[in-house]
């Protein structure tokens, strides 16, 4: 079996975020999405709308993805990767370069974002009515 992780909050889930876990599915058989916790967001300095629990539901429920771990540290990907035998690791090009160092234990990808939309941009866009 083919394992895959990536990593974020996923908060106001939205096609930029389906888009990212159906690519990131299509390179093996088994999704693990590490979802950011309310405290690892404060350590983002990012605020979600959604709280943990409910970002985790929202996720279990969307078919790419097989598994849900919490992301609390920056820190914890390569005990991620060697604990849940992962193959790939997937992130938007935003993070390009970011994560090169754990491609001495698996294969690293970096995939196009989706253009034009941010769950900031949801934010700011419902701001303005
Ligand atoms: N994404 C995307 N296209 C968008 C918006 C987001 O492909 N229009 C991708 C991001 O590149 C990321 C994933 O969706 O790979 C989740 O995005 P966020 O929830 O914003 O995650 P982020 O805050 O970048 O957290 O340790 C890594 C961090 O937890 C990543």
């Amino acid at each position: 079996m083919k394992k895959i992780i990536t990593y974020g909050t996923f908060d106001l889930l939205h096609i930029g975020h389906i888009n990212i876990l159906k690519r990131a599915k299509s390179f093996g058989d088994y999704l693990v999405v590490g979802l950011s916790t309310d405290g690892f967001n404060t350590i983002k300095h990012k605020s979600s709308y959604h709280r943990y629990e409910d970002r985790k539901k929202i996720l279990e429920a969307i078919r790419y993805v097989d598994e849900v771990i919490p992301e609390s540290m920056w820190e914890q990907k390569e005990d991620d990767i060697v604990n849940h035998k992962i193959d790939t690791f997937v992130m938007g090009d935003d993070w390009k370069g970011e994560f090169d160092y754990l491609s001495s234990i698996c294969k690293v990808r970096y995939l196009p974002r989706t253009d034009g939309i941010s769950t900031t941009k949801t934010k700011n866009d419902l701001k303005k009515g």
